[in-house]
């Protein structure tokens, strides 16, 4: 099956804006919105109009910016909710209303029945106002509902012909991967609607969850930069696009501005007062970092040995770390080489056992390392030790520098 017809919908300025740290001014939320339009997501979903004063202030105004993507807002399933909603001139409503029992008990208070009637209601009238905009209709809480309640609903909703697209939502972040395929599976099979997806994160599957759903047929993935929102938030745009690519490199390249993701991720930690994590797929600072001896050989031949994904693709460099003891000769004579030094594959071979050496004893750093490298390349440690081949640990102090961490080296 194709996965080319996807569209991202880029929640950061709805979900997103229900991160802990998030309190997006309305010249901020301006500059997400042409950010993530220039990174070319195909929508970008708003906060309720009934938010606040300024939520509805702010919907105009990002209306009124003219932008490619298209601009959706997120609503209660209630009729007055819609009106208001209708009158921003959004191009799209995203209905919602919580099926599970936990939310029908605690949230609304409403049955099965009661949701049915009140979804073909608020529905078919909003569909009847603006025959042209794009309507979605959700339920929250998808995956603690009764699977008979689900289907008794979306196949309701369906049957009305108002909805373009049915969501189902993991709202609490339980669900894995097979559970999203079997009910995107099941919805595709019996609805004719598209389908969106909308997960969160608090068990770790959001970006496969996201996935999953695309494999069974969804059309529409919900995302926000850095995957914030409610409490750990939800699939990352760039956690999303890191699978994407090596699903299909050439598609995504071609769907998205890749090289725009740093900086987009960046602006928006810095809004929302957070760092990306070290560990974040593409930006993450050790993402394209590679340490044992035996990986930066490898690197050094051909990159793919152990890149899924090319960081040159999203603007990014390699980076080989040398200043350890996994450290291997191949990488230290890259680094020679990058210095415009002259060893021999001998000296090389021996400086490698001394930085091995030097870094069980303590912390090294590049600059430790590039020292040593000039050193021994104008021959200083020759003078003293005599022999490349006999140099034992004792001749590190004289050449050796501590410092507080280690550094990688871009070859
Ligand atoms: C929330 C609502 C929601 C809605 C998702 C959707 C969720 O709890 O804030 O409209 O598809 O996670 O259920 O974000
Ligand atoms: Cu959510």
């Amino acid at each position: 099956m194709s996965l080319q017809d996807y569209a991202i919908i880029e929640s950061t300025l709805r979900e997103g804006e229900q991160f802990i740290g998030a309190q997006f001014s309305r010249e901020q939320k301006i500059r997400i919105a042409e950010a993530l339009d220039e990174f070319g997501v195909e929508y970008l979903e708003l906060t309720s109009p009934l938010a606040s004063p300024g939520s509805m202030a702010d919907l105009k105004t990002i209306v009124g910016l003219n932008l490619r993507a298209r601009i959706l807002t997120h609503i209660r399933c209630h009729k007055d909710d819609a009106a208001i909603a209708l009158e921003t001139g959004a191009d799209g409503l995203d209905v919602v209303i919580g099926t599970s029992s936990q939310l029908r008990q605690f949230s609304h208070g409403k049955s099965i029945d009661e949701i049915i009637d009140l979804a073909a209601e608020v529905l078919t009238w909003i569909r009847e106002q603006a025959p042209e905009i794009e309507l979605r209709f959700s339920t929250e809480d998808s995956f603690r509902s009764e699977e008979k309640d689900l289907l008794r609903v979306y196949l309701a909703v369906d049957r009305l012909g108002v909805v373009d697209r049915l969501g189902i939502a993991d709202t609490v972040g339980i669900a894995t991967p097979s559970q999203v395929s079997r009910l995107v599976g099941t919805l595709r099979r019996l609805t004719t609607a598209d389908i969106e997806f909308h997960g969160h994160n608090d068990s770790g599957c959001a970006i496969a969850n996201a996935f999953a759903a695309l494999e069974a047929g969804a059309t529409h993935i919900d995302t926000s930069v850095l995957g914030i929102g409610e409490r750990n938030g939800i699939t990352s745009l760039g956690g999303f696009v890191a699978r994407m690519m090596t699903y299909d490199r050439e598609t995504t390249r071609r769907k998205y501005r890749l090289h725009r993701l740093r900086d987009i991720e960046m602006m928006v930690a810095e809004m929302v007062g957070v760092d990306i994590p070290f560990n974040n797929p593409i930006t993450g600072f050790s993402a394209f970092t590679h340490k044992a001896g035996i990986h930066a050989k490898a690197i050094l031949n051909r990159p793919e040995t152990y890149e899924a994904l090319d960081p040159t693709d999203f603007g990014l460099a390699r980076y080989i770390s040398i200043a350890h003891r996994l450290t291997g000769w191949n990488a230290v004579k890259a680094r020679a080489g990058q210095l415009g030094l002259n060893l021999s594959d001998e000296q090389i071979k021996a400086l490698t056992r001394h930085i091995k050496a030097l870094a069980d004893e303590k912390p090294l750093a590049l600059d430790d390392v590039d020292e040593l490298l000039h050193t021994w390349a104008n021959g200083s440690p020759k003078s003293k030790v005599g022999r490349w081949d006999n140099k034992t640990m004792d001749d590190t102090a004289m050449i050796a520098f501590s410092a507080p961490s280690a550094r990688s080296t871009a070859i």
